[in-house]
């Protein structure tokens, strides 16, 4: 479990200036990440456009990852898909590349039984000797976790954490009371980093790391050291620059790949119909890059 601790920044997707995959553009993406001293990554989840992406695509991504930074970091490859035959696919191609573990959001679109769900995340499992990281994202899927779901599939030996981005800390509390030590539970919002790790996550995944990974990693460092008053007041900082992120006429992750460019890496925007940033508000993602550099 050790392996699945620390900050786990989400992938973003990499694109070239037509819109498509950009190998050369998600190896640099990687090094980037790496250098920072991230603790590993999440690779094809929602920050990573997914939802977005065919097959090959997901599969190039995965690919691209694995090649520049397997071995070196704990890699874990979002699987989700629109069917479970995609899912297994891509969950199979994972497993080949040497991705540490599986991940996946429960079936989007139709709203599903709870049978079909455990189904749905025990076929993928089925499909790898890999371990496997429950997505629980209300939010953008229409299905909140229970409880009794996530003791059934607790029940098989593949199942090693869930990453939880519902907005209640209080869940994180209760999956890692269930879970116990040897389950490891991922904060899901970048919001309550500190909080999450405070009730019982043992690491973070995120959306917004990439664009500022020393302060996640500077926060991680606080909680570690029990300097609850300096990891307090980053984590303000934080959430003041993730309010900026949101405030412009792109989407959050167009506004991302915008201070990125600024530090040099060019990832391209985002897919529609995701928007990018235009006009005057390309100007302001400036105060923005300032207000993580300072
Ligand atoms: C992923 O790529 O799967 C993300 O890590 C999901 C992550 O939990 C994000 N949640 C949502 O997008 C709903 C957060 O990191 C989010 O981006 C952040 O808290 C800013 O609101």
């Amino acid at each position: 479990v050790e392996k699945f601790k620390g900050v786990f920044p989400a992938f973003y997707a990499c694109y070239d200036e037509a819109g498509e995959i950009s190998e050369s553009r998600t190896i640099e993406l990687c090094h980037y990440l790496y250098e920072k001293g991230i603790n590993g990554l999440y690779v094809s989840g929602s920050s990573g456009e997914c939802i977005y992406h065919n097959l090959e695509e997901r599969k190039a991504t995965l690919k691209y990852v694995a090649e520049t930074l397997r071995g070196k970091i704990t890699l874990i490859a979002h699987v989700g898909a629109p069917s479970t035959r995609e899912s297994v696919i891509l969950a199979k191609y994972a497993e080949e590349l040497g991705y540490d573990a599986l991940s996946a959001i429960p079936p989007i679109y139709f709203r599903l039984p709870e049978s079909a769900i455990f189904n749905y995340w025990t076929e993928i499992m089925d499909a790898t000797e890999l371990p496997f990281i429950i997505y629980n994202i209300p939010q953008t899927t229409g299905y909140s976790l229970s409880i009794n779901l996530f003791r059934k599939l607790k029940e098989n030996k593949k199942v090693i954490g869930v990453k939880n981005s519902s907005m209640p800390v209080l869940d994180i509390e209760r999956f890692k009371a269930e879970g116990g030590d040897n389950f490891i539970v991922f904060n899901g919002p970048d919001e309550q980093y500190i909080s999450g790790r405070l009730i019982g996550a043992d690491s973070g995944i995120g959306g917004t790391y990439g664009a500022m990974p020393e302060l996640f990693l500077k926060a991680e460092e606080f909680v570690k050291s029990g300097n609850f008053e300096q990891a307090g007041k980053i984590q303000r900082d934080i959430n003041d620059i993730i309010i900026a992120l949101c405030s412009l006429n792109g989407s959050m992750y167009s506004v991302i790949k915008e201070v990125l460019k600024l530090n040099g890496i060019n990832i391209g925007s985002v897919r529609g119909p995701l928007e990018p940033v235009t006009g005057e508000d390309l100007e302001k993602v400036k105060d923005i890059k300032q207000m993580i550099d300072n």
